[in-house]
Formats: structure tokens, C-alpha cells, sequence
């Protein structure tokens, strides 16, 4: 018996062994082997697409007291350590070979020092403890989309995690035979104390793009430990562009026009900008709010939800701007919450969630009163403010019909959306789709959020919501979505969205409901209902169209005054984004295509004529008929 099957032997009981050989997938038998010989574990269970073994796995999570469970039947909750709250952008970093380049951008380790860096961290780091083998599928089951997964962890939690964000993988395994096109995950929290991972200092996301592998260590966040989540969008990304597909941080949301049309859009924005709310519009029916892959098929491109869960920010979460989430975190139903306050009655508490917050209970600091510092004398939030909830989409009464279509669903267009209080319009068309991937997308620039380590409220680039999961060049990866449409005789429509435009004082311009008013204005562009007007960045909405949106759909009317504030062209702050951003793609981004540049000038240019004739701030009534 060859030395691989041998140790497995002897390693699993023989029910776990029958169930990882009856996978005949020699690569996948010695990412396992070796897993096993570097972790060191004190047992290993194999987890099928039986629903028992999902049930042994959420069993597991609350013996070994990673979540408690909490006082409505199914919801659990889980605490990350206090310094472990976010994804670790700093510590995540590509194993770069030899002779390979991926650009500054990039967070890179050169390879053997990487490989054994990480590798001394997982040495004997599940000793005691049960190594849990899992097999997942992104994207719907039996689809050109989909691809097998393995995830190797010793947290029950993230293996919980993952049963509800992502379809069963195991028989989509056996479908694969021997390929070694699958992505694997090994993952270990590394020394706990109090529940939490221990030594944070040795926090590590190291991503192997030859191999298709990522290790992960010392962390629990979801964002760092969950393989497939951001860790398998990398691969993704990488392999999307091999393979002339798409992969992007992006939600799916079908919105339903009249006559009970429905159009299919993706939208990508950086975390805690209003995706998940977008997805989730009253109404519309989702498909997914963080990762979709696009594809060409018969001359359309089609998108499918990578995921079938959704891992939500919870703050904000309340009866009046999320009514169906609220409904399904405070009913009986399969939920993990992390990082939120539990008061003595195992009840669940967050910021924003509309009713008064205890003033002492249990969160990610352990023993919390209201008042709380940390060590450097920061008060403590009831909850934190990147606190989350983990749930089944298809559980919510708006999942979309087509959620795991394995044919995908038809893209009607796409939308970027970033966290902007002075520059862009709240919603607008690009011209085409070149213009819309340069202007909007590899233009996009958002305010920073909690969603990552680091300080709030800074502007920051990030083309296409999607620079934090890049895993080749910024210039290829714009060069990749520019040529995607090549073939295409309709490509998607291209819009932009702003949901954060604020006045003079700082008081937001729009309400939060409104954003379901951009996207069906959207909908109807796309079925070619309704005109234009036309700016020197693209199509704006005409007056008269938004009011009877603003009327049918909100019940509120939409003043000529509010249209004018909302909608004014800022030339300004148009011109010194470009300025900005065409800086970074100067400096920074050494293959950006030229076509990049010549597109800035161009629309730099219409920016300027506009400016000569109307001044700084157009109001859209002096563009109308022109
Ligand atoms: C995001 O931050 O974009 C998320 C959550 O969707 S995480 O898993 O942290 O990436
Ligand atoms: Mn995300």
C-alpha cells in the first residue's frame, strides 16, 4: 500500500478512511496526508453531504464551546478575539515563486520563506483536537460554474460557517474523479485561550496560486479562516483569467420591472456600502450579496451566486431598513451570530438594531458594561461595529427562484457603488461598457469602513470592490473585464451609484430607502423604457421619471429641489478624482492599459468643456435638450 493510503489508515477510523477513498482523487489523498502530518490532530472526521454530519459538526461547534447556543432554537453565537475582528489585509500575502511578478499592488512573501514560515505555525497545531474534512462546491451544483472544494480546519465554527454559506461538495467530488482542479483550504486557529485564537502576532493568510491552496492560521475571523469566501475568490480571480471568465466581488439581485419583468443585476461595492442592503432591496429577489462569477455563454453573459448563504454586516440591522433579515434573526432558524452582545437571557444584541441595548452582558471583550474601555482607553461598543450574522439565503421569503440554476442568470447590468460624500451622482449610466469598466469600476474610490483593520473614513481606491482579492496584475485584470464584452453584441449596461452623498453639513442627501429607486430606474434603462440625460460622465435619470418612481414605490415625492442637489454635475470633484485615480494607475500600476488613460483625457476633457459653459456646479435642467 502506497505511503500515502497507509497513514490514512492508520490516522482515520475506518469509516472516516471508506469515506475520503471512496473519493478517488490522489491529489486530494495527499493534501489530506500531509495535513495530517503537519497538524498532527488527535482524531479526523470526514464530512459528507449527509445531514447528519452537518449536525455533528454544529454539535461539535458547541462542545468545544466555540459557539453557545442562544435563546431561539438554532441561533448560535460565536466571539472572535478582541483583536481579531476583520480580515487581516496586512498579514495576507501571496507565495511568490521565482521569477514571478504580480505587481506593488500586491502583498507578496517569496515563496519557500512563506511556505516555511507558515507551515512552522500549523507544525503539531491541532494536537488534541479533531481535524475536520470538508468538501464544498462555489456555485451551483453540476454547472459549468461550479468548482470542488476541500476545507481543512480544526474549528467547528468555520466548518458550520461554511455548511451554511456554500452547497454540499462531496458528491460534486466524485464528479471530478481524479482532477486536481479543485481549490483546498487548510486552516487551524492555532493555540486557544479563552475560546479565541491565542497568539495573534502569528496571524497568517498565505495563498499558494500554483497550487490552489491557502493556509490559514492563529485567526478565526470569518474573512481570514472561511476558504471559500475571499481566500477562494483569489484562486478564482487567478484562474477566471486563465479561463476567460469573470470573478468579482459582486451581490446578485434580480429587480422586478413592470408587468412582472425581472432583470438580473450585479453589483460590486466595498464591504459595509450598502451590498448586502442592495441585494436584500424590498421587492426585488436575491441570488447573492458578496461573490459572483460571470460567464459567456450563447453570446450573454450569465452570473451565477457563488455562495448560498449570506455572511452579513449585523449593525443597522432593524425592523425598518432590513425587514426580512430582522425577521429571520429573530425567529427559529439556523443562524450564527458573531461578535455581538448576549444578555443573560442568551438573547442577541447589536448597534442599530432599533430597541434599547442592555448596559452590561457578554461580547467579544468577555464581561462587558457600558463604559468599558480597552487597553488603550477606547470605549468598547456593545457590539462591534463589523459584528455577523451567518445565514441560509433560501431560508429568506426573497430568495430569487433561480438562486441555483446551474445555468446561471442573465446579466442586465452591472453596478459599482462606493462610499462617496461629494462627488458622484446617485446613479448613472456609462456611456458603454469600455467607459463604464474605466470610469466606474477601475475609478471606484470608497471611504474606508470597519469591515477591515485599520482607521475609518478614509477615501481609498479600490477598483472594482475588488483590489483587497486581486491575485494578478491591476492593469490584466482591467485589460480582463474590458475584453470580456468583446464578443458580446449587447453587453450588460454599466452603472455607477452613490448612496453617501452629504451637503455642506454633513447630513446624508438621500434616505436609505432610496437606493431601491436607482436600481429600478436601472431596470427600466435596460429594458429601454424610459431616456436620458446625458452628462459629461454618462446618463443621469430625467426629473420626471424619478418622481413617479420616488411616488409609485416610496409613496414620497421627489422635489424639483431634490433632484437639482442630488443630481448636480460637481466638475470640481470630478476632475480631482481623475487626477487621483489616474495617479495611482501612473505610479502604482505599471501595466494599466493605455486605453485607461485616453479614456481619463476624454471624459477630463468633457469635464472641462461642461465646466466653460455652465461653471463648476451643472445643475441637470441646464443639460436637458442640449
Ligand atoms: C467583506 O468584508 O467584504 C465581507 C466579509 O464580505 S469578509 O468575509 O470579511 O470578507
Ligand atoms: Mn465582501
Amino acid at each position: 500500500m502506497p505511503d500515502v493510503k497507509k497513514l490514512l489508515k492508520e490516522k482515520l477510523t475506518p469509516q472516516n478512511y471508506d469515506r475520503l477513498i471512496t473519493l478517488d482523487n490522489p491529489g486530494m489523498h495527499d493534501f489530506v496526508a500531509d495535513a495530517i502530518k503537519l497538524c498532527n490532530p488527535a482524531s479526523v472526521f470526514v464530512c459528507t453531504d449527509l445531514e447528519a454530519d452537518r449536525a455533528y459538526i454544529r454539535e461539535l461547534a458547541i462542545r468545544t464551546s466555540e459557539e453557545r447556543p442562544l435563546n431561539i432554537p438554532g441561533h448560535t453565537c460565536h466571539f472572535d478575539g478582541y483583536n481579531d475582528q476583520a480580515r487581516d489585509k496586512a498579514q495576507t500575502k501571496y507565495l511568490l515563486p521565482p521569477d514571478s511578478k504580480l505587481g506593488a499592488s500586491l502583498n507578496s512573501i517569496e515563496k519557500s520563506a512563506g511556505v516555511e514560515e507558515v507551515r512552522s505555525f500549523l507544525k503539531d497545531s491541532m494536537v488534541g483536537r479533531e481535524m475536520l474534512i470538508c468538501f464544498w462546491c462555489l456555485g451551483p451544483i453540476d454547472s459549468d460554474f461550479s468548482i470542488a472544494c476541500i476545507q481543512i480546519t480544526d474549528s467547528p465554527y468555520v466548518a458550520h460557517s461554511e455548511s451554511i454559506l456554500y452547497r454540499p461538495g462531496y458528491e460534486q467530488f466524485k464528479k471530478i474523479g481524479t482532477s486536481s482542479g479543485f481549490f483546498r483550504f487548510l486552516h487551524s486557529e492555532g493555540e486557544l485561550e479563552n475560546f479565541v485564537s491565542k497568539n495573534i502576532d502569528n496571524r497568517r493568510v498565505y495563498i499558494d496560486l500554483e497550487g490552489d491552496l491557502v493556509y490559514s492560521v492563529n485567526t478565526q475571523y470569518g474573512g481570514n479562516t472561511i476558504g471559500l469566501k475571499k481566500l477562494a475568490l483569489r484562486l478564482a480571480i487567478q484562474r477566471g483569467s486563465k479561463e476567460g471568465w469573470l470573478a468579482e466581488h459582486m451581490f446578485v439581485v434580480g429587480a422586478h420591472g413592470p408587468r412582472g419583468r425581472v432583470t438580473y443585476f450585479t453589483g460590486a461595492f466595498p464591504s459595509a456600502c450598502g451590498k448586502t442592503s442592495t441585494s436584500m432591496l424590498p421587492g426585488q429577489t436575491i441570488v447573492g450579496d458578496d461573490i459572483a462569477y460571470l460567464r459567456k455563454k450563447k453570446g450573454q453573459v450569465r452570473c451565477v451566486n457563488v455562495e448560498k448563504g449570506i455572511f452579513g454586516i449585523i449593525r443597522d440591522v432593524n425592523t425598518e431598513d432590513d425587514p426580512i433579515i430582522y425577521e429571520a434573526l429573530t425567529n427559529p432558524g439556523e443562524v450564527i451570530f458573531s461578535n455581538v452582545l448576549i444578555d443573560e437571557n442568551r438573547k442577541p444584541h447589536w448597534l442599530g438594531m432599533g430597541s434599547e441595548l442592555p448596559t452590561e452582558g457578554t461580547n467579544h471583550s468577555g464581561k462587558w458594561q457600558k463604559g468599558k474601555t480597552d487597553v488603550d482607553g477606547n470605549e468598547i461598543t456593545a457590539s462591534h461595529r463589523n459584528a455577523r450574522y451567518c445565514l441560509n439565503i433560501p431560508d429568506l421569503s426573497n430568495c430569487d427562484p433561480l438562486i441555483d440554476d446551474p445555468n446561471g442568470v442573465l446579466v442586465g447590468g452591472v453596478i459599482y457603488g462606493g462610499r462617496d460624500s461629494d462627488t458622484l451622482v446617485p446613479v448613472e449610466q456609462a456611456f458603454n461598457w469600455a467607459e463604464g469598466i474605466i470610469i466606474k469600476g477601475a475609478a471606484l474610490e470608497s471611504e474606508t469602513t470597519a469591515a477591515t483593520l485599520g482607521k475609518e473614513g478614509v477615501r481609498t481606491f479600490n477598483l472594482m470592490s475588488n483590489l483587497d482579492f486581486l491575485s494578478i496584475p491591476l492593469g490584466r485584470y482591467i485589460r480582463n473585464n474590458l475584453d470580456f464584452a468583446n464578443d458580446i453584441d449587447n453587453p450588460p449596461l454599466i452603472f455607477s451609484v452613490n448612496y453617501f452623498l452629504k451637503d455642506k453639513d454633513g447630513s446624508y442627501l438621500n434616505g436609505m430607502g432610496d437606493k431601491k429607486v436607482w436600481i429600478l430606474w436601472a431596470e427600466l434603462r435596460v429594458n429601454g423604457d424610459v431616456d436620458a440625460v446625458k452628462t459629461p460622465t454618462g446618463f443621469i435619470p430625467k426629473y420626471e421619471d424619478l418622481a413617479k418612481l420616488f411616488k409609485d414605490h416610496l409613496h414620497t415625492q421627489y422635489t424639483q429641489a431634490d433632484f437639482i442637489q442630488q443630481f448636480a454635475i460637481r466638475i470640481p470633484e470630478n476632475l480631482a478624482k481623475l487626477d487621483r485615480v489616474e495617479k495611482i494607475y501612473r505610479e502604482r500600476v505599471s501595466d494599466t492599459p493605455q486605453i485607461l488613460f485616453d479614456t481619463f483625457a476624454e471624459v477630463r476633457k468633457r469635464l472641462k468643456q461642461a465646466q466653460d459653459k455652465h461653471g463648476d456646479y451643472i445643475s441637470p435642467f441646464d443639460l436637458i435638450n442640449r
